[in-house]
């Protein structure tokens, strides 16, 4: 019997690297994916894998959707992956953020407690929860101190994580990941649109890139390492929470560096500073120690920065070169799903 899982925020970065993960696994994947006036399938179209998930319209807000998806799928874990996980962005919009990165996580885990108790849950908790405090490298035992709505968020969704598990005994763990960067990253991170304004530059579409902070320092991984490491937090005897990290910080001046030096160029004659790209609370640096995956998962990273930065600069060129030819941005793909595709409660896998 093939194991199931369900992803939560499948369109996403995450969500496609760790359903092609999973699918390698042997596991069947079932996804959620939310109503949009374009449809977003491009990132599993990218990765070959479109026709080999199911997918399940389903809107974190809608307590409705999030049962019918875990009813639907009726997985054997679920990896919550979605959220709207844009930092500068939840100080725009707080109450939305607050609710789909932070209260749905009861939501999912209040389903899974009155329907099936078994299922394993992972949440995707995040480095941002350390924010204001830097003193050594941040472990397991290090206290948070949020500074944004999104981080605020994820720490009710840490805590409501670790309660269901306590109270109620359910396999409910978090991964408290570092940043974690791919060619599939949305282009509004810092390291993408970087790698992107690289590739424009170099090839004579742009002259400049406009940034805000560019002395904030992050702990950068590679996406694909560390969907690995979600999956083998669920295969424990007992959940547990780590944090995955490189262990390796820079600032986005080194990072800029490294990616404009790889077509030659300065960053310092490309670059402008705009105060719009200044959040109102910044996270200055973030490091991460994760040695409790190492020992307890056997979880290290493969790919490092310079390595990662390298990636990333030469996918933006080849999709940039591409486009002079006439090809289509990944993210431009025809993608409009054939109905028959998307399973709901009006089609269900039995029909
Ligand atoms: P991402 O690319 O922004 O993907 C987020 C996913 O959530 C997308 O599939 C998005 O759907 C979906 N989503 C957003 N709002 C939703 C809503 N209201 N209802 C239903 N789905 C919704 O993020 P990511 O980088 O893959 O990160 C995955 C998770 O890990 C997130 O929870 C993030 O906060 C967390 N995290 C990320 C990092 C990192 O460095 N990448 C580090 C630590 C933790 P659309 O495609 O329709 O927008
Ligand atoms: O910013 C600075 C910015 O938006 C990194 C999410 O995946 O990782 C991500 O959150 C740094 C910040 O990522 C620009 O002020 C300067 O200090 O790439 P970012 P993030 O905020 O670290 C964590 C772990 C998550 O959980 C999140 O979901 O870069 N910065 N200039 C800029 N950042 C952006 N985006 N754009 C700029 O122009």
């Amino acid at each position: 019997m093939h194991k199931k899982a369900l992803i939560t925020g499948i369109t996403g970065q995450d969500g496609s690297y760790l359903a092609q993960f999973l699918l390698n696994k042997g596991y069947k994947v079932y996804g959620t994916y939310r109503r949009l006036s374009s449809p977003n399938f491009w990132r599993l179209q990218y990765l070959n894998i479109f026709d080999k998930v199911e997918l399940i319209p389903a809107e974190l807000s809608d307590s409705a959707s999030l049962f019918e998806a875990i009813r639907i799928s009726s997985p054997d874990e679920i990896y919550n992956l979605a959220a709207q996980s844009f930092v500068g962005a939840s100080f725009e919009q707080p109450i939305n953020t607050t609710d789909v990165s932070g209260v749905a996580t009861t939501r999912i885990l209040e389903i899974i407690r009155q329907i099936n108790p078994k299922i394993k849950f992972y949440q995707a908790s995040t480095s941002e929860l350390y924010g204001g405090i830097y003193d050594h490298k941040q472990n397991e035992e290090v206290p948070f101190h949020p500074r944004s709505p999104y981080a605020a968020a994820k720490l009710y969704s840490y805590w409501t994580t670790r309660i269901y598990r306590d109270a109620y005994g359910l396999f409910a763990a978090n991964g408290i990941l570092f940043n974690h960067e791919s060619p599939l990253r949305g282009l509004e991170f810092v390291t993408r649109k970087i790698t992107n304004a690289v590739a424009k530059i170099h090839l004579g579409f742009s002259k400049n890139i406009t940034l805000g902070n560019i002395n904030a320092q992050r702990d950068w991984g590679f996406a694909l390492d560390y969907v690995e490491s979600m999956w083998m937090i669920l295969q424990q005897d007992k959940p547990q929470d780590f944090v995955i990290a490189t262990g390796q910080m820079h600032s986005i001046e080194e990072l800029l560096d490294i990616a404009f030096k790889l077509v030659n160029l300065d960053y310092k004659k490309h670059i402008v500073i705009d105060k719009k790209f200044f959040r109102p609370l910044e996270v200055h640096k973030l490091c991460g120690d994760s040695s409790k995956a190492k020992k307890v998962l056997g979880w290290v990273p493969k790919v490092a920065f310079k390595q990662l930065v390298e990636i990333m600069v030469k996918e933006d060129i080849k999709r940039w070169e591409g486009w002079q030819k006439g090809e289509r941005f990944p993210w431009d793909a025809i993608n409009y799903p054939d109905e028959r595709k998307t399973l709901s409660r009006y089609i269900s896998i039995d029909d």
